[in-house]
């Protein structure tokens, strides 16, 4: 486990010092002492990308030399991934499977962009049509510059990946910050960066807090680009923090996700793919389905069905075998998903299971998966991101009512419907007002596909082309001959 910053290719620790603790949340011991950015590590880094992208050549760089980086980069994460995957575990408290899975497509995004990186070399200008004749035009496309990322907690290597993978094959530099609460495989990703020989200053990581390490990065005059992936609040302060040096920006934020479930849908499947749109990953996911509608016809059969389900998950340390539920990422988080469920209760949910710390852990921050029922629809429950393993379902009787609740929400990240009639979840697909549309599933998730949010989910899209597109500027070239 490192214990440094990595700027400008180097190890080093924080100008002032000081350092914050890694807490693994299956046991709540302090397993690691991390190293705290200040606002001088964010300037020495950020020059460091800067000169690295203004001087030293990488955006310069044909694409296939860039991909090759990214490729040694993807290959360094598989030939370590039995030890990236456990420090994501003991960080995150994931499940091992699910940490592994993370892994895997993190190395898979590197691959992905090296690819596109190539193809940049292919299609290096566009030529366009004038209707004035004396002119010749073309677009070409560059990179925007030093791109600062700041991500979330809930898929640490992971969401590392998504931004830095696209920002090199587009040849930007970066600045990423990881989490606080998951800070070490980050530390991993620039090892493994190290061993493959990524030129000094084309990737720096500096851990520390949100407020002075990721307020400095946002602030800094020397940053074209913030990408983030978080909450809604800090997501505001980084587009107003953005538009005092009209910086690029691109934002993931959360969701209230709904899932539309008809009544020739095939109850078992519907079952599964509720359970893992809500229950994967502790629920702590961004695009989780957590507002289930069921049409009444199947309604009392699919929530007996689920909750019978429901209460057959194991919960455990994520490095146990057969562990499908480990802990939450943090205390705070604990309290905070604790607290909205008490919020519902009181509101006049009905808790259908769950609910509660389950029986037999004396440490760790293990919540039981959790089915509210009766939830009113001007309650939290209903209209905020819970962020934990808590699903509201509903039944309702029509398409238009269905389509009318799933988008009554402030949010826009995903929605998901299942039923047997193709034309009809095609309509429900086109109808929903969300970035991502999931049928006869939930939450799977590809490199190649765009990735984003409508409404207060986020702005851009990450992943497939649309995720390089995020990292590159358009210039026009006009010629009078
Ligand atoms: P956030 O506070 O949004 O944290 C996300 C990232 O932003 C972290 O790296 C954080 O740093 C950083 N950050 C915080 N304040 C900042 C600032 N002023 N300037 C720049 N960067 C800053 O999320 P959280 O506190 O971890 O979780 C709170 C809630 O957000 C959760 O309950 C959940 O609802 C939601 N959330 C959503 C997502 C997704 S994917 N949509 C992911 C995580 C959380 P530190 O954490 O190191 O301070």
């Amino acid at each position: 486990m490192r214990s440094e910053l990595y700027i400008d290719g180097k190890w080093v620790s924080p100008v002032k010092g000081g350092t914050f603790d890694i807490i693994n949340p299956a046991t709540e011991e302090v397993i690691h002492k991390a190293a705290a950015a200040g606002a001088d590590d964010v300037d020495l880094a950020v020059k460091a990308a800067r000169r690295a992208f203004d001087t030293d050549g990488w955006p310069k760089l044909p694409g296939r030399e860039r991909a090759r980086y990214l490729r040694a980069i993807a290959n360094g994460i598989r030939a370590r991934q039995e030890e990236i995957v456990r420090l994501e575990v003991i960080d995150n408290g994931k499940p091992l499977p699910e940490a592994d899975w993370d892994v895997t497509d993190a190395a898979g995004c590197f691959d992905f962009y090296a690819d596109l990186a190539e193809q940049l070399d292919n299609n290096p200008e566009e030529p366009i049509t004038l209707a004035d004749a004396r002119f010749t035009s073309k677009a070409v496309k560059e990179p925007i510059g030093v791109a600062g990322a700041i991500i979330p907690w809930n898929y640490p290597l992971l969401m590392a990946a998504w931004k830095v993978a696209p920002a090199l094959a587009a040849g930007c530099t970066v600045v990423l910050k990881p989490a606080e609460l998951t800070s070490l495989t980050a530390l991993e990703l620039a090892a493994v960066a190290d061993e493959a020989k990524l030129p000094a200053g084309v990737l720096n990581i500096v851990t520390g807090a949100g407020s002075v390490a990721g307020q400095a990065i946002i602030d800094h005059k020397g940053v074209d680009k913030l990408a983030f992936t978080g909450s809604g609040p800090v997501g505001s302060k980084i587009m107003a923090a953005a538009a005092r040096d009209i910086k690029r920006v691109s934002l993931e934020l959360g969701g209230k996700s709904p899932f539309v479930v008809f009544d020739d849908a095939d109850i078992e499947k519907a079952v599964e793919w509720i359970m893992f749109g809500i229950f994967w990953n502790q629920g702590q996911v961004c695009s989780a389905t957590s507002r289930v509608l069921v049409q009444e016809r199947i309604y009392d059969n699919l929530m007996a069905r689920l909750v019978e389900e429901t209460k057959k998950i194991t919960i455990g340390n994520g490095l146990d075998d057969g562990v499908l539920l480990g802990p939450l990422v943090s205390k705070r988080q604990y309290e905070q998903v604790l607290a909205a469920i008490e919020a519902a209760r009181a509101a006049g949910a009905t808790v259908a299971y769950g609910g509660q710390r389950p029986e037999g852990f004396e440490k760790g921050y293990y919540l039981q998966p959790t089915i509210l029922t009766d939830v009113p629809l001007e309650s939290d429950a209903w209209r905020e991101e819970i962020f934990g393993p808590v699903v509201c379902v509903r039944p309702f009787s029509t398409e238009e009512e269905a389509i009318e609740l799933a988008n009554d929400s402030r949010y826009g990240l995903a929605a998901a419907v299942m039923s047997q009639d193709d034309v009809r979840a095609e309509r429900v697909a086109a109808a929903f007002r969300a970035g991502i549309v999931w049928i006869n599933c939930s939450q799977p998730t590809f490199t190649e596909a765009p990735w984003g949010g409508y409404k207060e989910s986020g702005i851009g899209r990450e992943l497939g082309r649309w995720g390089l597109e995020n990292y590159l500027e358009t210039k026009q070239i006009t010629k009078y001959v």
